[in-house]
């Protein structure tokens, strides 16, 4: 019988809804669902590859213990008894930090993947947590504690009623949108310019956004953004546009601010930065003139040298315009289910309550930064990493230096990874556990639906029958915790483990009632399109939660790194720096296996502009080397005058050719990893973030043959 199905993607923040043709347990089609609440028939071509996957031969379906011949099929039980039982003598022997947790990236994007990894976090209590936080948001998390008072009051641009968005290193024609969710992505993208309103990136690319959407592009030198927003600060403060009696009743700190920004001109600022002057000035004028205009930063504002300061920044100036908590300006989401106060229970606003033990550098909400990982795993002492479980993370590929954390992972006595696939890092694994797809395991995005830019609601249940001995995230994270915790009680154990398998469908039930929508987890399931809950609404009063409940426009952890800024600004520049790339087709390390999302040319060579590439002589060469102080590689070479002078780029998440026996589809593709290159040193001072876009780099031919 063929039956079609509505079902939530959960592979990015857009949220799109699908119609999934299902026939005798096998996915015959995915398209647009068009009647959905959100996404209005919109998808991107990795919705439909849902059914590759699903399918995909090289799919794990049972769980693999490896041998000295290699990996071989083990039972749950034998798998997850051992595990327990390593793990427990391991932290009893070495201390609870001896055990690694790294949570990869999908997590955020599934309410049971979600609630498993903090159960076992909780159990394991181990402070050797690490995360792609620490590659990726951290700079802004951070930003928002200290501004708004809560790492999760995070506004998004009210992008259907603005008529400027301004996107710092963002590029939603290509990421659909992140840290703001964008359903009908190009849709709403349009709609900017459709009303008559403007989309300017700013961006040392011209990106995807700039060429298909109309944006208007600012190039700027990669970490240039705190510098430019200071200046835009400066330019609004200086020329009188900020109404000093509404920032004086919803911020403090704006006398601070306006003298901080006084030292950022943009005729300082514009040269060191490569932005002309009148660009900044007329930028700041548009920003004061135009009533619903907002700034949005994202993930390259985030890594670089400066972060955090350029987080606050941003958030900052849509305050000192007057765009903040207005319509069309940043607001803040209002979701269904809210998770604030269980997340403020859990890590509240933690930051610095320890340090890794090598480098020093500070813990932020639960995690280490992820850049540390190899050394705390390679060098001996109390607290030194001797056991990784990996669940849904990739990090030999994902993690600056990759191949030192790939000879330190070697070293380890136990590594267990919970993986659709066996992936450059569960290849590592003594035991790597089979988790289930999400048509497998339903979605409510808990995470992600407080981060739309319409209020709105959707859940998905389970749509298809578990293949194989595939469980569920929550299912495996359970039923381990408890193996952690119990040891001694097996039918207690199991008794709990099945008692606790609507755990998470629950919770969501109960956020669901806690809140105003009225809606009940049952509701929605009659609702398979989703349900729309209205535009965005004025909260800030809600959701500051600062001690004197206004917004802290100079929290001084942040004023504190100003003066590196101004010491960078007038360092010398290295000749050459690279920068990242996201592909329409590509998720990050993974979904590189479907053979329809990787056919076609080839989009991983090197882009460099024709004035580097004539400068170093390289104008005739089709491969060259890449050299930094980590690494080498041998990549193609594209000549495009689509990146600045100075900047070259690659993407990320490549480097799957040693996964011949695991990944097949994945293997063929001879791209290396971008971070082999990038500098696990390389880090920002006040979170740890690592530094993947401007990092020093030389170029040279590649060697005949
Ligand atoms: N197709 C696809 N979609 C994805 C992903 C994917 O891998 N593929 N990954 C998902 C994830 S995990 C994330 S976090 C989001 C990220 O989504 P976005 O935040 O939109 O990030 P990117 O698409 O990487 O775009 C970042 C932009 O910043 C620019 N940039 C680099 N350095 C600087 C700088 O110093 N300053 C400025 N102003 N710009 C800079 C880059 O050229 C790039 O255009 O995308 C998500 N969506
Ligand atoms: N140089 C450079 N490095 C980067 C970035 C960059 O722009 N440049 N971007 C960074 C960013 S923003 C991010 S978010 C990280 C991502 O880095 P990671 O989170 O470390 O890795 P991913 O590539 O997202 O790999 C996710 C893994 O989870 C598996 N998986 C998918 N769904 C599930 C599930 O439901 N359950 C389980 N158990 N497993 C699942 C996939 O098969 C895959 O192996 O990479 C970061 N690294
Ligand atoms: S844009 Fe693509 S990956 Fe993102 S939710 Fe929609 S279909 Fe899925
Ligand atoms: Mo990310």
């Amino acid at each position: 019988m063929r039956d079609v199905r509505a079902f939530t993607c959960n592979l990015c923040e857009a949220l799109c809804g699908l119609h999934v043709t299902v026939e005798s347990g096998q996915v015959i089609d995915i398209r647009g669902n068009p009647d959905d609440v959100h996404s209005r028939g919109h998808v991107c071509p990795k919705g439909p590859a849902l059914r590759e996957l699903y399918h995909d031969p090289d799919r794990l379906r049972t769980p693999l213990r490896r041998t000295p011949s290699g990996f071989v099929p083990v039972s749950w039980d034998e798998a997850l008894t051992e595990i327990a039982t390593r793990l427990r003598a391991i932290q009893r022997e070495h201390g609870r930090d001896a055990v690694g947790y790294y949570v990869g990236n999908p997590v955020v994007h599934n309410h049971r993947s979600a609630l498993g990894s903090q159960l076992l976090q909780a159990v394991l209590g181990t402070r050797s947590r690490f995360d792609p936080n620490s590659q990726d948001g951290n700079p802004r998390l951070f930003a928002c504690m200290q501004v708004y008072g809560d790492g999760l009051a995070m506004p998004v641009p009210d992008l259907d009623r603005t008529d400027l968005l301004v996107l710092l290193g963002a590029n939603p024609a290509v990421s659909n949108g992140s840290m703001m969710g964008l359903g009908d992505v190009r849709a709403r993208l349009r709609g900017v310019r459709e009303r008559g309103g403007r989309l300017v990136c700013i961006d040392p690319r011209r990106s995807e956004t700039v060429t298909q959407f109309g944006a208007e592009h600012l190039p700027i030198r990669p970490g240039g953004d705190a510098a430019l927003l200071l200046a835009l600060l400066h330019v609004l403060f200086a020329e009188g546009h900020v109404d000093q009696e509404r920032l004086a009743r919803v911020a403090t700190g704006a006398d601070t601010l306006r003298a901080l920004a006084r030292r950022f001109t943009p005729q300082r600022v514009g040269p060191r930065i490569e932005v002309a002057p009148e660009a900044i000035v007329a930028l700041a004028r548009a920003l004061a003139t135009t009533p619903r205009a907002v700034v949005h930063g994202r993930l390259g504002t985030c890594q670089n040298a400066f972060g955090p300061v350029a987080n606050w920044l941003v958030e900052a100036l849509n305050v000192v315009s007057g765009h903040f908590d207005r319509e069309g300006g940043a607001m803040f989401p209002s979701p269904a289910a809210d998770v604030g106060p269980l997340a403020r229970l859990l890590v509240g606003n933690a930051y610095a309550r320890w340090h890794s033990r090598v480098r020093g550098l500070p813990e932020f909400l639960g995690a280490l930064p992820s850049a540390v990982m190899a050394e705390e795993m390679e060098i001996a002492g109390p607290g030194q990493i001797r056991a990784l479980v990996c669940l849904a993370g990739n990090p030999v590929l994902s993690v600056p230096n990759g191949p030192r954390l790939a000879r330190a992972i070697d070293q380890l006595e136990l590594v267990v990874a919970i993986d659709l696939y066996v992936n450059e890092t569960g290849r590592r694994a003594d035991f790597v556990l089979p988790a289930a797809h999400v048509f497998e395991t339903g979605n409510f995005d808990v995470v992600l639906l407080g981060l739309a830019v319409r209020n709105l609601a959707k859940y998905s249940p389970p749509i298809l029958p578990r293949a194989g001995e595939v469980r569920d995230d929550w299912d495996v994270l359970s039923d381990l915790a408890l193996r952690l915790a119990l040891p001694h009680s097996p039918s207690l154990r199991r008794w709990l483990h099945r008692r606790a398998r609507d755990v998470p469908e629950r919770l969501i039930d109960w956020l669901l009632k806690r809140g105003t929508s009225g809606l009940t987890l049952a509701r929605l399931r009659a609702e398979p399109n989703g349900v729309d809950l209205g535009p965005l609404v004025p909260s800030a009063d809600a959701r500051v939660r600062t001690p004197d409940g206004r917004v802290q426009l100079a929290p001084p952890a942040l004023v504190a790194d100003l003066p590196r800024l101004e010491a960078w600004l007038d360092a010398p520049r290295p000749p050459l720096v690279l920068i990242g790339r996201r592909h329409l087709r590509s998720n990050n390390s993974w979904m590189h296996n479907l053979p329809s999302l990787i056919s076609g040319k080839d989009r991983t060579a090197l882009h460099a502009h024709p004035a580097d590439v004539a400068r170093l002589g390289l104008a005739e060469a089709a491969r060259v080397t890449l050299t930094s102080r980590v690494g080498t590689l041998e990549v193609p070479l594209v000549l495009t005058d689509s990146v600045m002078p100075g900047v070259v780029s690659l993407p990320h998440g490549y480097g799957h050719a040693e996964a011949r026996d695991t990944l097949h589809v994945a293997a063929t593709l001879t791209a290396p990893s971008v971070n082999d290159l990038t500098d696990e040193l390389l880090v920002e001072p006040v979170l740890g973030t690592s530094i993947l876009n401007g990092i020093p780099v030389s170029l040279s031919p590649a060697p005949a043959g």
